[in-house]
């Protein structure tokens, strides 16, 4: 997954031309696209292998078993050519390590959920946050998710990790955060669903995004 535009889709739809077509449109402006379960469990894991030949995909399964059954899920979605898993870290570090494993054989990656977006994400997530970080520091995870509803977190869950694993963030546009104010607090990618695949012109709506994100960087750069 490479850094460009520093923007992922969140591809919540539940129909395949649609997915498809959004997929295409967007795609110059997208550094991966986000599947997750409305969207696989409408049209089946085969959307999978079909965007991941217009882009990267992350699974967005929030693995969240004991280890044998998280491997054998992290399995069907690296072979179904998924790059990236995102997990839940509160199962505890063997459940973890399970995904963590399975995707370095592979050369895959695995996302940690450090704290949700929603407001119900400050009530069992937040006290909780600085260990299940550390939790995937030392797991070997390549990135947490994080909260783009509260820059505050992600800053302060970008000064506990470092620059040691990237961090991308959901809730700009739909949930109230803005992809500037994260790029700010410390992510390295900004994750985008309705305000994207629910606007008038999909396409228009990431090149807008995308250049949101760009001045930012450059303003950083600059300053
Ligand atoms: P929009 O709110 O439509 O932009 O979509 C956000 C996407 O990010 C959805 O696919 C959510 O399931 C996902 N998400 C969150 O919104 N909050 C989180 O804390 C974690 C995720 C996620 O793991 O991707």
């Amino acid at each position: 997954m490479e850094k460009n535009t520093r923007l992922i889709l969140a591809l919540d739809v539940t129909d395949r031309a649609e997915a498809l077509e959004i997929a295409q449109a967007v795609k110059e402006y997208v550094d991966a696209i986000k599947v997750g379960y409305p969207l696989v469990l409408a049209t089946g894991l085969e959307i999978v292998t079909e965007l991941s030949k217009i882009a990267p995909v992350i699974a967005d399964f929030k693995v969240a078993d004991i280890p044998n059954t998280n491997r054998l899920i992290c399995e069907q979605v690296f072979q179904a050519g998924a790059e990236a898993v995102i997990v839940q870290g509160f199962t505890g570090k063997d459940s973890l390590e399970a995904c963590v494993q399975t995707a370095s054989k592979l050369e895959k990656a695995v996302f940690v959920v450090s704290e949700m977006s929603h407001p119900g994400g400050a009530e069992f997530f937040q006290p909780l946050t600085k260990t299940l970080a550390k939790l995937a520091l030392e797991a070997g995870a390549f990135g947490l998710v994080a909260p783009a509803t509260r820059p505050e977190r992600v800053k302060a869950i970008r000064s506990i990790i470092g620059n040691k694993m990237t961090i991308i963030s959901p809730g700009v546009g739909a949930q109230g955060g803005r992809a500037s104010a994260v790029i700010a607090a410390g992510a390295d990618w900004v994750i985008v669903g309705r305000s994207i695949y629910q606007a008038e012109n999909p396409k228009e709506s990431a090149s807008r995004l995308a250049a949101e994100i760009k001045t930012e960087i450059e303003k950083e750069k600059e300053g």
